[in-house]
């Protein structure tokens, strides 16, 4: 069948699917083989109904399963109501979903976006317009504190301080106002810090840089600091959050609070993008109608699939299986006996695996693991990253261990 009529019949190959879109659209990516049909659960089937283990979740946006019941249910419900109003009126699920998500991470109030990159857009202009409006800082002058390696999103503001090539080449001029320290390195904050500093934006674990954990006494440390020279303390946790680590949130494990706490990816099930900063009704004062917004951002199906979100996560159900899981998988990790690997490492069920140079790169080992069956991903040239649905069994880690004693040994 050639490739238009299989489009018109729906009766396409993998290999056809792949074509129309290296044809069609854009390369920014360079996805791994695979064409998927369905999903449920940790397992995604392609269109030829091969079966495999989806051991990315979507970095982090599906954690609690494809298709979760709950979840679909809710979305199904909400779209036969309402879908859409744009902020130029009230929906009836935005409110309750203010209320219940900033109770919920102990803070007061959220500003809804849509995709993570905007909610990190958000929060540099609030940290910004809190520094002119609560700290004195002149205006236009406001510096804000970022980390070497981050990952924050792909708009021309942030790839400005991405240190990323392969983010930033080609897209200046970049936006001015960011310096760039040492991940991990408390010295290099409190050095970097002056008067005009309104904010650190960090990752309480760097997912995109190759699940890079800092020293244990960072966060704290950094929480400290922050407060101690009256600079908000902004912490991305649209990938690390909800559930991830084994805590709700990834900076939950050291007891430390943000000032301006990032969220996105699974808050939105996997199935609408919904993405929020929660802060205090103080920080937040900072917008005034038409300062700030999006057409989405807010919308009554993104929010009733959110708040669904918060009620599954107040069961703890998720937090403890990935805790669990994820001790009991780092723990056959660790029996792997193998030249290949230089370090293996992360929290709760987010493991980065990383691998000599010598023994090849990454992506090579994400396509022999495809070939058994089980879908991960690299993360720049040398480290694997495994981060499962936090739904994930024992009997499934073990199924998926096998393979990977298999391809690493
Ligand atoms: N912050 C962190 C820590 C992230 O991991 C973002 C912000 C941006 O979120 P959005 O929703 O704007 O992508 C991320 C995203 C990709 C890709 O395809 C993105 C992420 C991880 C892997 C791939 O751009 N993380």
């Amino acid at each position: 069948m050639t490739p238009q009529t299989a489009v018109e019949t729906g009766t396409m190959t993998g290999k056809q699917h792949i074509e129309l879109v290296e044809h069609n659209a854009a390369h920014n990516y360079h996805p791994l083989p695979i064409v998927v049909a369905k999903a449920e659960g940790v397992w995604v089937e392609d269109v030829e109904g091969k079966r495999y283990m989806d051991m990315l979740a979507a970095y982090s946006a599906v954690n609690f399963g494809h298709c979760h019941p709950e979840l679909i249910a809710v979305a199904k419900e909400q779209l036969d109501r309402v879908t859409l109003t744009s902020r130029a009126f009230h929906n009836d699920q935005l409110g309750p979903l203010c209320k219940e998500l900033a109770e919920y991470c102990g803070m007061e109030a959220i500003l809804p976006m849509n995709t993570g990159a905007e909610a990190v857009e958000t929060a540099i202009k609030t940290a910004r317009k809190w520094g002119y409006t609560f700290k004195g800082v002149p205006d236009g002058k406001a510096k804000i504190i970022c980390c070497e390696d981050n990952f924050h999103g792909r708009t021309t503001t942030i790839v400005s301080f991405s240190t990323d090539p392969t983010c930033r080449a080609g897209f200046g001029p970049f936006t001015p106002g960011f310096e760039i320290i040492k991940y991990g390195d408390i010295d290099a904050l409190e050095n970097a810090i002056d008067d005009n500093t309104v904010g650190f934006l960090v990752e309480p674990i760097q997912g995109e840089a190759g699940i890079l954990v800092p020293p244990p006494d960072y966060l704290r440390r950094v929480r400290e600091l922050c407060s101690k020279k009256k600079v908000l303390l902004i912490l991305d946790e649209i990938q690390s959050g909800l559930g991830r680590t084994g805590r709700t949130l990834c900076c939950d494990h050291d007891g430390v609070k943000p000032d301006i706490l990032i969220l996105g990816k699974a808050l939105g099930g996997g199935i609408m993008p919904i993405s929020a900063i929660v802060s205090s009704r103080e920080i937040l004062s900072v917008f005034h109608p038409g300062e700030h917004g999006s057409t989405f951002g807010g919308n009554p199906l993104a929010c009733a699939i959110a708040r669904k979100v918060v009620q599954i996560l107040k069961t703890n159900k998720y937090q403890d299986n990935a805790r669990d899981m994820g001790e009991y998988l780092f723990g056959k990790l660790r029996t792997i006996r193998t030249d290949k690997v230089k370090e293996i490492r992360g929290r709760g069920l987010w493991v980065g695996i990383e691998f000599h140079p010598a023994a090849g790169v990454a992506r090579d080992y994400c396509k022999r693991l495809m070939n058994e069956g089980m879908l991960c991903k690299d993360t720049h040239e040398q480290t694997m990253r495994l981060a499962p649905p936090l739904c994930i069994t024992k009997d499934e880690i073990d199924w998926a261990f096998e393979r990977l004693e298999k391809v690493l040994t």
